[in-house]
């Protein structure tokens, strides 16, 4: 087991996170929106940076619905650990019941990156475990941060690499998240 100790990406103050969200049950964009505003409404994170909004086909286990992914930079004053544990109370607020390993899921919220943390624990692995061979990650998060390095290479170049066969953009840019929470509240 390994960790680095400091993180050294920073704006303000803050570390430079980026997480991952995906869903595949119920309304998974609103469930999505949704954890971006509970991350957003703490002292603690900001959110920085939306990508657009993608459907793609699952990946892992392939007997199931399509996803909706995006990625998201965050600002903030958490640990890692912290963040982590923040996800999975924000996964939990919106109704994520644990059941299979990559099964359907309401909304999963994966720490990418932090800082230039690393770490190779089992209950907080950062940069996320699989994260370059995924394109569901990496093409979204090529929109907000194509020259973060991961490994030797940069995002845009993971991105370019994956198998993205199948994936299709749904959102011009990274606004969609506030029309779909506005549309939400509309609709009560
Ligand atoms: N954990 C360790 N490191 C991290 C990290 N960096 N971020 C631990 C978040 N969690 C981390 O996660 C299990 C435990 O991993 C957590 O309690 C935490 O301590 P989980 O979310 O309960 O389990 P999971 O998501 O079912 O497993 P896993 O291995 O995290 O799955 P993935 O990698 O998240 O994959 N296909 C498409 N198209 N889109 C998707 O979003 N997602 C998955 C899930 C599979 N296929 C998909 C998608
Ligand atoms: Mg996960």
């Amino acid at each position: 087991m390994s960790r680095s100790r400091s993180s050294v990406v920073t704006r303000g103050g803050r570390t430079i996170a980026a997480i991952g969200l995906g869903g595949n049950i119920g309304e998974p964009t609103v469930t999505m929106a949704k954890a971006l505003a509970l991350l957003d409404a703490r002292d603690d994170i900001e959110v920085l940076a939306v990508s657009a909004l993608y459907r793609t086909p699952p990946w892992g286990k392939t007997d199931q619905a399509w996803f909706f992914n995006a990625c998201a930079l965050l600002g903030t004053t958490l640990s890692p650990d912290g963040l982590l544990e923040v996800c999975l109370d924000v996964e939990a607020a919106l109704g994520r019941v644990r059941e299979d390993r990559w099964g359907p899921r309401t909304i999963d919220l994966d720490v990418l990156l932090h800082g230039d943390f690393h770490s190779d624990e089992a209950t907080l692995t950062v940069p996320h475990p699989r994260m370059t061979e995924r394109a569901f990650v990496m093409v979204p998060l090529a929109d907000i941060a194509p020259d973060a390095i991961i490994g030797l290479q940069s995002v845009e170049s993971w991105a370019s690499q994956a198998q993205d066969a199948g994936i299709e953009q749904l959102s011009a840019d990274g606004s969609w998240w506030r029309t779909v929470l506005a549309g939400a509240r509309a609709g009560g």
